[in-house]
């Protein structure tokens, strides 16, 4: 980094730290040491303003998957914007992207499921969703259906709606979350929670507890579940694969409805194209974001299925819920020209046949590592357990510190890899060659081996 270089981050530094509240961020903290500011982005790399290179293992947050600076998304805002920066969807009013991109996105879904209705992100599909269940319910006769089941540790957003629905208590512990009539049982986490039970009967088990949660509330008070097919922000947690047919069962006795968040499931993250595809569930809804457009403008959305969809279209007249910027057409073109990238270019298809595996193969020989108690992975989605003691399934005493410590070793030898707790995460842009994954590996590796070095000079017992 030269002095001009230098300056300029110096001065960015201290304006961030004197205007700019991050998301997630101990402000205090991160004042003290600087945020990291990043400046480019190419393939699966990015920069910072030191001119540091890093290996992007999260796409962003999950989402660009695409990967970095395709001109054809940044053309598409371009022409968009100089035609029409901006209409609405309301008052009997569209414009030609949203139109458009509703018809690909209903060519994409599972069969059943035909109509999107557009927001421009993760949380405010969320928010649709609780809106339109209940709603669904009460058209039907049925307005004490309200309760929408959850899981622990799930992640759905950060409005007020989404953030209940979210399992994170560290979240609904401040803002007097959550909202009324919507409840958590049980996440699908064998390594941590599934203690001796096999995988397969430990995902029956907490399958079971939604049937247990809807006798206890009552058949005709619970209105829907709600579940990301693979838990993203929650560390990556991959169902046994007993645990969605069986929810999809109880959900179809009981007659509840079903949601899929596919916020990072979707458009090719499982190696399908939604998370739905890869575990055979047939949800009502399917609430989507991130990878729609890669992440390059935000745009989100509620997918609704036929019958769902019939019942809001016959007998609501006015939904009253609406975004400003619900399909918006420069945002909508984006996304547009990403799903055209993801298709031409087979992008899902290699994930599933090729990429995807390589990943997972490359991925599994991290578990011989004698700091790593497991390592999972589906498509383009995989995650590490750091561990005191592999044998015994015993992480350290302090969740966090030893994740924190290897992120923090990743960051400084080039490689973006997330630490949820002392489990750490990757979610590569799908792009990623079968060089890019052994770089991604190899980086990987060495970071471990340095966490390992670094516990045994710090104390890690308290
Ligand atoms: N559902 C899921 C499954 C998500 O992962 C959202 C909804 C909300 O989307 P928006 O666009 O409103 O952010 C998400 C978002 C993390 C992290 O720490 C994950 C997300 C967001 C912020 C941080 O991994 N996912």
């Amino acid at each position: 980094m030269n002095s001009e270089q230098k300056l300029n981050l110096d001065q960015l530094q201290r304006a961030d730290a004197k205007h700019h509240l991050h998301p997630f961020t101990d402000t205090k903290e991160i004042n003290e040491q600087g945020t990291r500011v990043i400046v480019k982005a190419d393939g699966v790399y990015i920069w910072d303003a030191e001119g540091n290179k890093l290996l992007d293992g999260m796409a962003g947050l999950w989402c660009v998957n695409v990967g970095y600076g395709r001109k054809e998304l940044a053309e598409a805002a371009y022409q968009q914007m100089l035609k029409l920066p901006y209409y609405n969807s309301f008052f009997q009013c569209t414009t030609p992207p949203a139109i458009e991109l509703a018809e690909v996105l209903a060519d994409l879904a599972p069969r059943h499921i035909n109509r999107v209705f557009f927001t421009s992100s993760g949380s405010e599909s969320n928010d649709t969703v609780v809106r339109m269940v209940r709603r669904y319910w009460d058209l039907l006769g049925e307005p004490q259906k309200t309760v929408i089941i959850s899981r622990k540790n799930a992640y759905h957003g950060s409005t007020i709606a989404a953030a209940s629905l979210g399992g994170m208590k560290f979240m609904h512990e401040q803002g007097g979350l959550s909202l009324p009539d919507i409840v958590h049982i049980d996440q699908p986490y064998w390594y941590a929670e599934g203690g001796d039970i096999e995988p397969s009967d430990f995902g029956l088990k907490v399958a079971q507890q939604l049937e247990e949660k809807i006798i206890e509330l009552g058949p005709d008070r619970v209105a829907a579940f709600i579940g990301e097919p693979i838990q993203g922000a929650g560390g990556v947690i991959i169902p046994p694969e007993t645990y969605w047919p069986e929810v999809q069962r109880i959900c179809d006795k009981y007659e509840i409805l079903l949601v899929a968040d596919e916020v990072i499931c979707g458009f090719g993250r499982t190696g399908k194209w939604f998370g739905s595809d890869y575990f055979g569930i047939h949800p009502d809804f399917m609430s989507i974001a991130k990878g729609l457009s890669s992440g390059y403008l935000p745009i989100g959305g509620v997918m609704v299925s036929d019958k769902v969809s019939q019942v809001l279209i016959d007998r609501c007249g006015e939904f009253a819920h609406g975004y400003t910027y619900s399909g918006h057409p420069a945002a909508a073109s984006v996304a547009l020209a990403n799903l055209r990238i993801l298709r031409e270019e087979k992008i899902v298809e290699t994930v599933d046949n090729e990429t995807g595996p390589y990943l997972q193969n490359r991925w599994a020989e991290l578990a011989e590592h004698p700091l790593v108690g497991e390592a999972r992975g589906v498509g383009f989605l995989g995650a590490l357990e750091l561990v005191k003691d592999k044998t015994k399934r015993e992480f350290y005493p302090k969740i966090g510190k030893v994740g924190g410590l290897c992120r923090s070793i990743c960051i400084e030898n080039g490689l973006v890899m997330r630490a949820v707790g002392d489990t750490m995460i990757i979610s590569p842009p799908l792009v990623a060659s079968k060089a890019n994954i052994d770089e991604l590996i190899q980086k990987a590796r060495q970071c471990l081996n340095i966490t390992l070095e670094r516990i045994s000079t710090l104390n890690f017992d308290d």
